[in-house]
């Protein structure tokens, strides 16, 4: 017995002295982008992301529960029925209402787990009624964006090399030509794969869709806070497919209207269909 509470001592220290040893530093996760000793997602800039944390906090509510409920009888088992305690085991076998409670209770766990995860699932594939389009086209390895309600013009989207990239843009993140939506509005991406299956993922926006080769796939954002967000390719993909990262800005109304205006001049010579990729002998 006294092994036993020596063994709990020692536990017990050792997860203090882990909670004393781990750095403090930004344990909170920034907006847009990884942060160091990140726990838990990055911070949300969608409702579909805000459904997201919050069904993932309410499920560490639930399991915190079942595992302390679990730990509760397995300490009881330990110290109220071991052999020098309880020398003479019950010969019990069955028990009708206890065996209905342990089949019934986890049914309406899996229920409450189940109600609000459908929900989630079908807020996240319900498009509603979009204000723009960007199809993203995952290419080995960089991403094409094109706009298809602005005159369909597309441009690449590549990783900013070392030697190009300024001191505030995040290495292995930042690209050279990003996408770029304005705020509040609900936006639909597509997504397609040139090549192979890539996959389109921001992890603030909360989304993820895969780019598949010949099938065209939708999801949708509303962005409510304008700034700077990344994502990377989430498929395996090939040699580069770390290499392949999402940047999208978030803009205003105006901000947008203006990068419109100058993307158009800029990518004027794109073509929608894939011409840039065959120009740049990919
Ligand atoms: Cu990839």
């Amino acid at each position: 017995m006294q092994r036993f509470w020596r063994w709990i001592l020692a536990a017990a220290l050792i997860g203090a002295a882990a909670v004393i040893v781990t750095p403090v530093g930004p344990a909170l996760a920034g907006i847009g982008q990884p942060s160091p000793w990140q726990l838990g997602f990055q911070g949300s800039a969608t409702p579909v992301m805000d459904a997201v944390a919050g069904f993932h906090d309410y499920l560490l509510w639930v399991i915190s529960g079942i595992v302390i409920f679990v730990l509760a009888l397995l300490v009881a088992v330990i110290v109220r029925f071991n052999s020098r305690v309880n020398p003479t085991p019950s010969r019990t076998t069955h028990s009708t209402p206890l065996e209905v409670a342990w089949t019934l209770v986890p049914i309406i766990i899996l229920g409450t787990i189940a109600v609000p995860s459908i929900r989630l699932l079908y807020q996240q594939q319900t498009i509603p009624p979009a204000d723009l389009t960007v199809k993203a086209t995952g290419k080995q390895w960089y991403w094409t964006y094109s706009y298809p309600d602005n005159g369909g013009f597309e441009f690449d989207s590549l990783l900013l090399q070392d030697s190009d990239r300024k001191p505030d843009q995040p290495r292995l993140l930042a690209v050279d030509n990003a996408m770029v939506v304005p705020v509040d509005k609900i936006v639909r991406v597509q997504t397609t794969g040139a090549d192979v299956i890539h996959s389109f993922a921001v992890p603030s926006f909360g989304i993820k869709v895969d780019a598949v080769p010949g099938r065209l796939n939708e999801t949708w954002f509303k962005a409510i806070r304008e700034g700077v967000y990344y994502g990377q390719c989430s498929e395996l993909c090939g040699r580069d497919h770390a290499f392949m990262p999402i940047e999208v800005h978030v803009v205003s109304d105006a901000e947008f209207t203006a990068w419109l205006d100058q993307a158009k001049k800029k990518f004027a010579g794109n073509g929608p269909i894939g011409a840039t990729t065959v120009a740049q002998g990919w």
